[in-house]
């Protein structure tokens, strides 16, 4: 029984000084956990309403077009807001030009193929060159952050002659 006992309480100490001992790595581990959840804080995606529906109303698939191409963007479920104002069930556009979907978790690049409409516009005027293009709408939120489940309008293929 003492035996037993010393065993334990040897234990008991071994186990103090190993907690002892990795208080630091713990906290590190913590303050990472702690610093990512910040991260997402500080990037936060906003949820989409059910039954949000994007489309492009204008062109239409498959369409053989000239001069500037007016894009109207079509949203049902959710309404606009301009960037940077955090309204709930509201985004902003974004029309990506020959491009894919973006990384759903970061706002939305901007550059050629990601074109912001941060101002609340539904919709644009651009200039295509000659030849295929598609087009499709991305719903953004307040950050340009896609929303989730993301709202996004199926993609287009429009010929500019
Ligand atoms: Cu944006």
């Amino acid at each position: 029984m003492k035996h037993t006992l010393k065993i334990a309480a040897a234990i008991f100490v071994a186990a103090g000084t190993i907690t002892a001992c990795s208080n630091n790595p713990i906290e590190a581990v913590k303050d990472a956990v702690t610093s990512d959840s910040d991260s997402s804080t500080a990037l936060p995606r906003s949820p989409s309403a059910d039954g949000t529906r994007l489309t492009i109303l204008s062109p239409k698939d498959g369409d053989v077009i000239s001069g500037p191409v007016t894009v109207v963007f079509g949203l049902e479920g959710m309404g606009i807001a301009p960037a940077g104002f955090d309204v709930p069930n509201t985004g902003h556009h974004h029309l990506i030009i020959n491009a894919g979907l973006p990384e759903m978790s970061l706002p939305i690049p901007a550059d050629d193929n990601y074109k912001h409409f941060g101002g609340g516009q539904t919709e644009t005027s651009i200039e295509l060159a000659a030849g295929q293009h598609t087009l499709q709408l991305l719903l953004g939120n307040y950050l340009h952050i896609p929303h989730d489940p993301p709202v996004a309008s199926d993609a287009i293929t429009i010929t500019v002659k």
